[in-house]
């Protein structure tokens, strides 16, 4: 990077990256919050949010520059006459004015929020090559809920967390407030996260205790001005566990009555109170079913609750039952399509992407674009539980992309459109990411984790961006903007995700992990107790071929999209070939269109998953030089860690196969480096984000 003078090569320093070690605490926000004003920025009207927006740019921004944070009420502001109106709640504008007779740069909204955005736009503006005298930017969040969900539990652990600790030390809450929890929450604001769900979905009563409540108060507290709200997951059974009631049938006029106090009790002590978060009927929770209500029923019940003070219900739709033999990617559509229309204004209700859960590749869940009456929320999962934990490099930014620019098949209405509103004009609209953030000094468990942190937060704001661009910006803002190491890192990034598909198990299989824990491959598990639970179940692979057939001479899954994209999945000829097995039970010998039969394609998408991630290594050695010696190293090992254990799910995979299709590998390809019995016995303990 040439050497720069002034301001410009002060943060040209601060974000080379080659001139000391970096640990990746200050994740894509390289001024360091401490760093010594550059220049003073003024603020129209005194509010916390302001003051903080003022300070971001006053430690980056060019001494000498006129800059003034506002909120639109300003009337010097308001006689500019911009246009504001469009910016909404959350919305801000960047651009050269003049105020007082004095060329300025303003950032301003009609909150003070937006203002904050406003800020941090132009920071991202500038840390990606802008310059800041002549900027204009303007933008308004499409999605108004743009929430983090974290798995954690109050004894510390997280389910799924490979980041370390939970970040909440709930032990020394309410009285120490770390300076980490600043940090998360300027973090969060700098990419438009505007909630967190503090508990895990599996929750425990406590956290609704009035101990507990202090201590989600405290935190509240400390993100209050970065525009974040605190919301809890609750657990259904509550009033029986802490209200010692008989029952929490949610007709039940005590049952509403407990509920009800409970959150007025929750509001005295956050008066700006997100809502609830439940997960209901579903791996063991306790809901409304229970008692012969409906899903509707427990969440209206809730949300009435919630209703007087502005607060929101999220009811996850993440259902499935082992009482029921219907195959499990079609119970959550079945459970709540019919409810469409039944819940309450204030209840949105929160789909996970795909109908499964989370796996590399799912096509989009059929409820989006099923439940027009509903605001739907789209729930990605951010940590990643099925694509290598914190160890391996996996992009999420492509998979977001593309479940949220699937075509629902309702005319022209994509995903996103369902998710923002936009298709049916709903008031409330919501985006969970399931959190990847724990006490790891890095945050994320690795650099590279943090984009799909990063990237979730801008998806969430508008998710028609792209995943590419996405992934760029957040390659200037962690690693400078030489060009190299920003190629560099993007082009790594962006098949990152496709190869851990490749080498998991391409073509739509799914599910095909180990017991419990999730680590590495077990397509062979068949002795768990709900056949949903075992792998086998998904894959389905005999002699004669492999795949789910979800068809109408299967399970008829097809049926639950609209009538075009059914149609289109309902014939192998039609499905796109990412998601055949997942609709189809097709014979190994099949003709694909690359001209080889299934088996052969299986198997190179297995060695292309391989050789990506060893293309990634040598990329990231080419760049050595260029990137700090910290964050080089960690990631550099890794990759190492992530070669290697891509391999054993190649060979463990084929060894599989080959024992259920009787059939050789294809010429030139290296045979698994051990027999199958070997894998199979491979076994692990205290895996990271894993609790009997
Ligand atoms: C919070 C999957 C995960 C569980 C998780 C569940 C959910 O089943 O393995 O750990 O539980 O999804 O989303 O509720």
């Amino acid at each position: 990077m040439k050497a720069r003078s002034g301001w410009l090569g002060a943060l040209a320093l601060l974000m080379a990256g080659t001139a000391h070690a970096d640990d990746g605490y200050r994740l894509w926000l390289r001024a360091p919050a401490a760093a010594p004003a550059a220049t003073t920025v003024a603020i129209r009207g005194d509010t916390a949010t302001l003051r903080l927006a003022a300070a971001e740019l006053s430690r980056v921004l060019p001494a000498g520059m006129t800059v003034m944070v506002a909120t639109a009420a300003d009337p010097g502001v308001a006689a500019l006459r911009l246009p504001f109106a469009p910016l909404g709640d959350e919305g801000y504008l960047v651009r050269p004015v003049t105020l007082d007779g004095r060329p300025t740069l303003l950032v301003a909204g009609n909150s003070d929020r937006g203002a904050l955005y406003g800020a941090f736009a132009l920071l991202r503006h500038l840390a990606t090559g802008g310059t800041a005298a002549k900027a204009t930017l303007t933008s308004t969040p499409k999605v108004k809920l743009r929430v983090l969900n974290h798995w954690d539990n109050l004894d510390g652990t997280v389910e799924r967390g490979y980041a370390g600790v939970s970040l909440w030390d709930w032990w020394t809450l309410p009285d120490l407030k770390d300076p980490r929890y600043t940090d998360y929450a300027r973090a969060n604001a700098s990419i438009g996260i505007n909630g967190t769900v503090l508990n895990n979905v599996n929750a425990k009563a406590d956290s609704l205790t009035p101990r507990y409540i202090a201590k989600a108060a405290a935190l509240a507290d400390v993100f209050r001005p970065w525009g974040i709200k605190v919301y809890l997951s609750a657990r259904f059974s509550a009033p029986i566990e802490l209200g010692g009631l008989k029952t929490a049938d949610p007709r039940d006029p005590q049952v509403a009555a407990w509920w009800k106090a409970k959150a007025d009790e929750i509001y005295r002590a956050i008066p700006d109170f997100g809502g609830f978060l439940v997960k209901a009927n579903s791996e063991g929770q306790p809901g409304p079913r229970d008692y012969g209500a409906s899903h509707a029923d427990g969440a209206n019940m809730l949300a009435a609750a919630v209703k007087p003070h502005g607060g929101i219900v999220l009811w996850r739709a993440f259902v499935y039952a082992e009482t029921d033999p219907e195959d499990r990617a079609k119970q959550a559509y079945t459970e709540f399509k019919p409810l469409d229309g039944s819940f309450a204004d204030n209840v949105l209700v929160q789909v996970k992407n795909g109908a499964i859960d989370f796996q590399p590749r799912e096509p989009f869940h059929p409820l989006f674009g099923a439940m027009p009456k509903t605001p739907l929320v789209m729930e990605f999962q951010i940590t990643k539980e099925y694509l290598g934990f914190a160890t391996h490099l996996a992009y999420l930014g492509p998979l977001f992309e593309e479940v949220l620019s699937a075509k629902t098949g309702r005319g022209d209405e994509t995903v996103a459109s369902v998710v923002d509103g936009s298709s049916e004009r709903h008031r409330l609209t919501g985006m969970a990411g399931v959190a990847n953030i724990g006490r790891d000094r890095d945050w994320s468990g690795s650099t590279f984790n943090q984009a799909n942190w990063y990237a979730f937060g801008r998806m969430a704001w508008d998710p028609t961006l792209k995943a590419e661009p996405i992934a760029r910006e957040w390659a200037q803002q962690t690693f400078g903007t030489d060009r190299r190491v920003v190629d560099t890192a993007v082009a790594m990034m962006m098949g990152s995700r496709e190869a851990v598909v490749d080498y998991t198990g391409a073509l739509g299989l799914a599910h095909l992990m180990a017991t419990g824990h999730h680590y590495g491959p077990g397509p062979w598990v068949a002795d768990l107790k709900r056949p949903e639970w075992n792998p086998v179940y998904y894959h389905k692979a005999d002699r004669a071929g492999i795949g789910f057939d979800r068809t109408k001479t299967g399970s008829d899954a097809v049926a639950q999209y609209a009538p075009p994209v059914a149609k289109r999945f309902a014939d192998p000829k039609t499905t796109p070939e990412r998601d055949l097995l997942w609709f189809h039970h097709v014979g190994w010998d099949r003709k694909m269109a690359s001209g080889r039969t299934l088996w052969e394609d299986l198997v190179a998408h297995y060695d292309r998953g391989v050789t990506y991630v060893g293309d990634m290594r040598r990329q990231w050695d080419g760049v050595r030089a260029q990137v700090d010696a910290e964050r080089w190293q960690k990631t550099a090992t890794y990759l190492a860690v992530q070669e290697r254990e891509a391999r054993w799910w190649r060979d463990a995979s084929l060894a599989y196969w080959m024992s259920v299709n009787g059939r050789a590998l294809p010429a030139g390809v290296a045979p698994p480096a051990h027999d199958l019995a070997w894998y199979k016995a491979q076994s692990f303990r205290y895996v990271p984000g894993h609790h009997d």
